[in-house]
């Protein structure tokens, strides 16, 4: 079975965290019609949708990603670096518990999902804002004996590796070359986005096809371009949040 884990949108994401972004006004009536569209295109592609429960006081807790980063082995509840976030993390471990056994990110180290991409048994690791050493050092003594390395990535200009490159298919990613380092990515196939939308390498790729925004047309005919199947959907009320695709749902095969 596919599953996809979702929590709708806080009625307070106005009092959302920014990093990169100036704060604009949200309406969190649009943000969740939109994210019923986001949650409708998964179920489109096959999956089962869970929803998490609410956290209406919790202004950031649509973008689940960042709370859990699911392997196929076990799932580390992550401790996100911006504090607001924390209290997110208990009802996302109560959901995946009967799926994957547990492991968390101990404190003083921080590390928020979306810093956290996995290509196969290599997992990159964005240092950011949000993750630290210590945050990777704990994704690193998890997954090892799993067989999985950890890479650490430097990256600049937004708020987490996934806002600057995200696999696309089984070889590809794709990529902004301007907040993160081309080269360390050689081993794939680079799809660059166009320049003009620096927002657009974040795409979520499930389960062979890709969700991706409709505001970066031109990144979409790249990928297009490419035979990469693609769909879109509509989160400009959520990228005001300084969120996108990935981020609004954790992905997980259950046998
Ligand atoms: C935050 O700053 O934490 C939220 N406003 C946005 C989080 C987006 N998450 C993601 O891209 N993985």
């Amino acid at each position: 079975m596919k599953l996809a884990m979702t929590r709708a949108v806080s009625p307070t994401i106005a009092r959302c965290e920014l990093t990169h972004l100036a704060r604009q006004t949200i309406d969190p009536e649009l943000a969740q019609e939109q994210h019923h569209g986001y949650e409708s295109c998964l179920t489109g592609l096959g999956c089962e949708l869970l929803r998490l429960p609410p956290e209406p006081d919790l202004p950031d807790s649509v973008f689940v990603e960042d709370t859990a980063v699911v392997l196929d082995e076990v799932a580390i509840l992550t401790r996100p670096g911006a504090a607001s976030r924390r209290p997110e993390v208990a009802s996302v471990a109560e959901a995946l518990r009967p799926y994957r056994s547990l492991a968390t990110i101990e404190p003083p180290g921080t590390l928020d999902g979306g810093d956290v991409l996995v290509l196969g048994r290599t997992i990159f690791v964005g240092l950011s804002g949000r993750t630290d050493a210590r945050g990777i050092d704990g994704i690193r003594q998890i997954s090892s004996s799993f067989g999985y390395e950890v890479r650490a990535v430097p990256f600049s200009g937004c708020l987490h590796l996934k806002s600057a490159v995200t696999r696309v298919s089984e070889d590809a990613v794709l990529i902004n070359p301007g907040w993160v380092d081309l080269h360390v990515f050689a081993a794939y196939d680079r799809i660059e986005i166009d320049p003009s939308e620096p927002f657009a390498a974040n795409a979520l790729l499930a389960w062979g096809t890709v969700v991706y925004p409709a505001a970066f047309p031109k990144s979409l005919r790249r990928l297009e371009a490419r035979r990469i199947q693609c769909v879109t959907v509509d989160v400009s009320e959520l990228a005001k949040a300084e969120g996108a695709v990935t981020c609004c749902s954790l992905l997980l095969d259950v046998r």
